[in-house]
């Protein structure tokens, strides 16, 4: 047997009695943090301690990307089989008032079994800079209509099987207030966005709706342990975005940053961790799964988590329900892969359910993995107060409010992306 799988079947023996609960209890009193050790992200499992980025590229970073597939997000298909063609199905030259090139490109999926899916890209291009631009990859929640009142915008093919067509949710412009549209195109930004129910609708029951329809050997019935979940399904969809904005004649794909709010600021984690191309990783109140700590057992947990979302994560993560302690490696860890590209996350100072302190904690503590490429991550266990970004080679800010995406987001997103990216160089 391969040491994950012992490790697996260890823990999978420890913990046979407990479970998923939605009511499992929730603490919000930091005095019942349970103490814990923080792992050292560059301790690899049989102790040694990776001294070179070398060694971290070759031993460690490769075992804790198998560890968060294969006990928490599943594991990516190395091949898929699926093809994708891509359409511009509608262009205009002077959308938002003549500030943007506007592309709405139609994906098509196909996957061996002949199955076939479709989802629409949005993508916005701002007119004013020459060349080349970076890009800003984000989903949404309920249909790229829903991001703007702008009227050509086409309504994302999915949602009906998510919710009803009446429903408010999907109404043009509804989630506007998420989409500073205009704020980054004027600084220099593009932005792509796509409906993420597109990739895989978001109920347990919708799966075979999704991505996984297309490959012939997923039972989304009787999922094998280690098997994708919907984040892992999303993240993959991610890069699929990314390839197509690699052949984007405007975009640079050197400048690719992926964004997300709440599971979709897991998703994006989860994707900047595999995925290189994304050299900024933004997480937006991304929470239990996310950017939290999940070993501080404050706000949502895993045992919530898994019993009102047991299609987001693999099955193998059940088996750390009311038993964080047992994790062989926390969400800081998630955070190191991103390493040595830039890794950012928000809070907000009401979203006492996502733990503001230990998504501040988490990239903390991803810190040796930037010291070992000469960069610099968060320099205190301190958070900071409200409204006073910490800008260095990683991101943190924590905003006043609840669990949203605003303007003041965005706008400490573009200024720490400025920097990473050397915009102004
Ligand atoms: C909540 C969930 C969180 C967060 C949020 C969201 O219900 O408990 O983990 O992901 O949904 O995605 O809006």
């Amino acid at each position: 047997m391969k040491r994950f799988e012992i490790l697996l079947l260890a823990i999978m023996m420890s913990v046979i009695t407990m479970g998923q609960n939605k009511n499992a209890p929730v603490n919000y009193d930091e005095n019942k943090v349970p103490s814990f050790e923080i792992a050292d992200p560059l301790r690899c499992l049989d102790g040694q301690v990776v001294e070179s980025t070398r060694q971290w590229e070759s031993r460690r970073r490769p075992e804790l990307l198998r560890m968060f597939g294969e006990m928490e997000y599943g594991v990516t298909p190395r091949k898929t089989g699926i093809k994708v063609r891509h359409e511009v199905v509608n262009s205009t030259p002077d959308a938002m008032d003549g500030l943007a090139t506007c592309k709405q490109v139609r994906f098509t999926f196909t996957g061996k079994n002949g199955k076939s899916l479709q989802a629409l890209l949005l993508l916005y291009i701002p007119n004013a800079p020459k060349g080349r631009v970076p890009v800003i990859v984000s989903y949404n929640f309920h249909g790229n209509q829903t991001t703007t009142i702008e009227p050509d915008v086409i309504t994302s093919p999915s949602r009906e099987l998510v919710k009803s067509l009446g429903s408010k949710a999907w109404v043009r412009g509804e989630q506007s207030s998420r989409w500073a549209y205009e704020m980054a195109l004027q600084r220099g930004y593009a932005v792509a966005t796509m409906c993420y129910h597109d990739i895989c609708p978001d109920a347990p029951n919708l799966l075979v709706h999704g991505i996984p329809a297309l490959l012939p050997d997923y039972n989304a019935e009787n999922r094998g342990e280690s098997e994708w979940g919907t984040i892992g399904i999303w993240a993959w969809g991610y890069s699929r975005i990314a390839d197509y904005l690699e052949k984007e004649e405007r975009v640079d794909k050197h400048r690719m940053a992926v964004l997300g709010h709440s599971r979709l600021g897991k998703t994006a984690l989860w994707a900047g961790a595999q995925d290189k191309r994304f050299k900024v990783v933004i997480s937006n109140n991304s929470g239990c799964g996310g950017a939290a700590l999940s070993k501080r057992f404050f706000g949502e947990n895993v045992s919530r988590i898994t019993a009102n979302f047991p299609h987001w994560f693999c099955p193998a993560f059940n088996h750390f329900s009311e038993n964080e302690s047992a994790l062989p490696f926390d969400q800081h860890e998630l955070l190191s892969l991103i390493a040595p590209r830039h890794a950012y996350v928000a809070s907000a100072e009401a979203d006492k359910w996502a733990d503001p302190r230990g998504e501040y904690l988490s990239l903390y503590y991803a810190g040796p993995v930037y010291h070992l490429y000469g960069m610099q991550g968060l320099p205190s266990p301190v958070p900071p107060a409200v409204h006073q970004p910490q800008h260095y080679d990683v991101g943190y800010h924590i905003r006043s409010g609840g669990h949203d995406v605003t303007p003041y987001d965005w706008q400490c997103y573009l200024d720490f992306m400025d920097a990473a990216l050397r915009l102004n160089e």
